[in-house]
């Protein structure tokens, strides 16, 4: 464990890392094998790996969940409208754009901040293909009514379950929802490959489609049925996977006492909303984010400066709405009366630190400066 030093910056989350000399014999190995990419041993060993940790049937590990997103959207041949969420990081709505979609902005709701599904069907318009929810902070959307809605319109979806890695819902993995799935294991995430990211299927035969889009369209060595990109997770990312994927449900544990600690010190102030958990449901508690609420004595913004100047880097996602980037802010949909709930939240969240290595006297500061 790192030392605890008051002077020492605390970020709003540090990357788990294993031990280095646990990395070296993988090292070695990919050496020895001199296959350094393009579906080598540690690739799909990870993908074996990562079906059976979260039950899922099919797994493409990727480069990043960007470029997963994009190419999920591809996959699909998803064209038109595309009705998601204001409320996230502008990943999302640019993998639309990357593909010509035009996004359709809808609200969310305001206990879990994900796209609220009493809202959508007043957005469906005949150039409606698609719906592309966030399970937000790793909160699991409302993945019923959607699916239900999706069905009834004949629409497909695609979560950008970025944040999701081992979420349950009531019916097990929350990835199995939908049509496609993309996980991101970027540095900050809970399960990290440096940067990664993977997209979950249920059938074989879309996997090969996916693992062919990725490989830039080849079906086989001469043969190139789509526009592809190169979206192919390397081996030193997937070995570093695979050491990863030893120490999970330990380092989701050091995140459950950390939400709980944050839980307790955090209730009775006045102002100060902790957004719920997922309840009877498996949450990876991938982040904290509290709403600071005109009650308190401070306004969000003195909150999260009053953090800074104290050396607590904790960050406002997701501030601004990806609606209000210059790329966006002209769609009809982007207004602001159309998205009262997310502009509220984007206005009073602040995401916490946390982290498996965050110590309890480390959240016992961040605790006591805003308690004041
Ligand atoms: N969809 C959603 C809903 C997402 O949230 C994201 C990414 C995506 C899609 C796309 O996934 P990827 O294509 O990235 O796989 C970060 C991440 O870069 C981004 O992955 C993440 N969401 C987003 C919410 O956060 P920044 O610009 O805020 O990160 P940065 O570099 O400021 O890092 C935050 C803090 O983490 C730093 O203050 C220190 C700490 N940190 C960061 C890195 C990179 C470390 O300690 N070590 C590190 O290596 O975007």
């Amino acid at each position: 464990m790192t030392e605890f030093n008051k002077t020492s910056p605390i970020f709003v989350t540090q990357p788990a890392l294993p031990p280095l000399a646990e990395f070296v014999p993988l090292l070695e190995q990919i050496w020895k094998n001199r296959i350094l990419t393009n579906g080598g041993p540690f690739h799909n060993q990870l993908e074996e790996a990562l079906c059976a940790y979260l039950g899922v049937a099919h797994i493409s590990l990727f480069t990043n969940a960007t470029i997963g997103l994009i190419t999920a959207l591809q996959a699909l041949q998803i064209k038109g409208e595309v009705i998601t969420t204001p409320y996230s990081f502008v990943a999302t709505a640019h993998s639309l754009l990357w593909n010509g979609i035009a996004p359709v902005f809808v609200d969310v709701e305001p206990t879990s901040l994900n796209l609220d599904p009493d809202r959508i069907e007043a957005a469906i318009t005949e150039r409606t293909t698609a719906i592309m929810p966030v399970h937000c902070y790793g909160h699991p959307c409302d993945v019923d009514r959607i699916d239900e809605i999706a069905e009834k319109h004949n629409l497909k979806v695609i979560y950008d379950a970025a944040h999701a890695f081992g979420v349950q819902c009531h019916c097990g993995s929350v990835l199995n929802h939908g049509d496609l799935s993309v996980l991101s294991f970027h540095a900050t995430k809970v399960f990290n490959t440096f940067e990664g990211g993977a997209i979950i299927c249920r059938d074989a035969t879309m996997k090969q489609h996916i693992d062919s889009l990725k490989n830039f369209g080849f079906a086989d060595e001469t043969t190139v049925i789509d526009a592809g990109i190169n979206g192919k997770m390397s081996e030193l990312n997937a070995a570093f996977g695979l050491l990863q994927l030893k120490r999970i449900d330990e380092n989701l544990e050091k995140r459950r006492l950390i939400d709980r600690h944050y839980r307790s010190g955090l209730a009775g102030i006045k102002g100060i909303h902790c957004l719920a958990t997922a309840g009877e449901l498996v949450d990876n508690c991938a982040y904290f984010p509290i709403l600071v609420r005109p009650e308190f004595r401070m306004s969000r913004d003195a909150t999260f400066q009053l953090l800074r100047e104290n050396g607590i880097y904790a960050r406002r996602y997701f501030y601004p709405l990806i609606s209000e980037f210059s790329m966006y802010q002209n769609i009809p949909s982007a207004a602001r009366g159309n998205l009262p709930v997310a502009f509220d939240a984007a206005g009073q969240v602040i995401c916490l630190p946390i982290y498996p290595e965050l110590q309890s006297a480390q959240v016992d500061m961040v605790v006591d400066l805003i308690r004041g």
